[in-house]
């Protein structure tokens, strides 16, 4: 049986400012941007979080939430820094370790464990060890498989720790609501809840013919999951879903070239990640909001590869043009690169397909 290891940062930025200045110790804080700029936020101490303060909630909403706490522009460049200052920590446990995202790590620690119990304390001494080297908590999730990890690691947040037996996760699992399974957003959720399906549990009775006529070829992963099975390794390499960038308008546009104009900036940005991560694309998206908050995405599928911003650009152009049309007011857009190649397989661009595809969000 595997012993996957998943750990998870603390109101991550939040944190971080927190053990930086002192005076905000105990306060309710904000990483996130100004709300006479419809910035939203990051990461919300939990102080901030009784209020309920979220991320990605709009700082002027959090604001009428909780109108005391104290507000800090993010740095990411430092926050990355402790980001790799950790992932050496997780280092001198295994190699076999996978970061998701700047905050959180899988590690697979079954060679290095000899059962439940030395996961527990292997477990508790990394999170003591962040604690004393970084200053700052990590919650910690260990089960057989990455996704019963991940969920493990989320259920005792902040400073939580959560080590699963093998026989115990599906009882674990069961009495949760679904959408703590990895891949179930808002939609899925109210999907599933419209199905009379409430908890993981209720999920993992369905049979497979059910979950694949209501969630297509996604419904098997779906149904394994809520049923603790994920075979997925942890993998040394990560290869990123997708590569985007996002940003709302100062004010609500109908100009196409205002909106454009803006796009080539977000296409720039994509195309720098991809270039400095040496990986190319093969499906361009974006992410428009109109002004009611009408949310959609549009999206292109190239039969090669391309990375940069110009070319990105060019089919941005296209799945914009087409929606701009009277009356629209745009508040948001949004520009993502999928479907990575590695670049011997890149040759020339041709499109494929287009249209529009039930994406998860850039
Ligand atoms: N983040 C962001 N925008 C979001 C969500 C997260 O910029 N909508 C950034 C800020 C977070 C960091 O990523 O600090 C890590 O994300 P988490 O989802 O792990 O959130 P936190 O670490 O802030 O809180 P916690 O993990 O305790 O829930
Ligand atoms: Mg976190
Ligand atoms: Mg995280």
């Amino acid at each position: 049986m595997r012993q996957i290891l998943h750990a998870d940062f603390d109101a991550f930025y939040a944190s971080i400012e927190q053990r930086e200045n002192p005076k905000l110790k105990g306060r309710p804080v904000v990483v996130g941007g100004l709300p006479d700029q419809r910035g939203v936020v990051a990461s919300a101490s939990y102080e901030a979080r009784s209020y309920g303060v979220r991320s990605a909630m709009p700082t002027a909403t959090a604001l009428k939430m909780c109108p005391n706490f104290e507000l800090i522009q993010p740095r990411i460049a430092f926050y990355k820094e402790i980001s790799d200052q950790v992932l050496e920590l997780f280092h001198e446990i295994t190699s076999v370790v996978e970061p998701l995202s700047l905050d959180e790590a899988f590690l697979d620690i079954t060679d290095i464990s000899t059962g439940v119990k030395s996961s527990l304390k292997i477990a508790y001494r990394l999170k003591q060890k962040v604690k004393s080297t970084l200053g700052l908590t990590i919650s910690v999730g260990v089960a057989s498989n990455k996704s019963t990890a991940k969920i493990a690691s989320s259920i005792n947040k902040p400073d939580g720790f959560k080590i699963l037996k093998p026989e115990e996760e599906l009882e674990f699992l069961k009495p949760l609501p679904v959408n703590f399974l990895w891949g179930v957003g808002r939609k899925t959720e109210e999907k599933l809840h419209s199905l009379g399906v409430q908890t993981v549990g209720d999920l993992a009775n369905q049979s497979a013919t059910w979950a694949k006529n209501y969630f297509g070829k996604n419904g098997s992963q779906l149904l394994l999951r809520a049923r603790g099975i994920d075979e997925r390794p942890v993998s040394l390499i990560r290869v990123a879903k997708s590569i985007s960038s996002e940003t709302t308008l100062l004010e609500d546009s109908a100009n196409l070239d205002d909106i454009l104009v803006l796009a080539y900036g977000l296409c720039e940005e994509v195309g720098r990640k991809m270039e400095s991560e040496k990986i190319f694309g093969s499906t361009v998206r974006v992410k428009l909001r109109l002004s009611d908050f009408t949310t959609f995405t549009r999206q292109l599928s190239l039969k090669d590869s391309i990375q940069n911003a110009d070319e990105i650009y060019k089919i941005c152009r296209v799945l914009i043009t087409k929606e701009v049309k009277f009356g629209r007011q745009f508040r948001l857009i949004g520009v993502g690169v999928s479907g990575f190649f590695d670049k011997n397989d890149s040759t020339k661009n041709l499109f494929l397909d287009s249209g529009q595809m039930n994406l998860p969000d850039l």
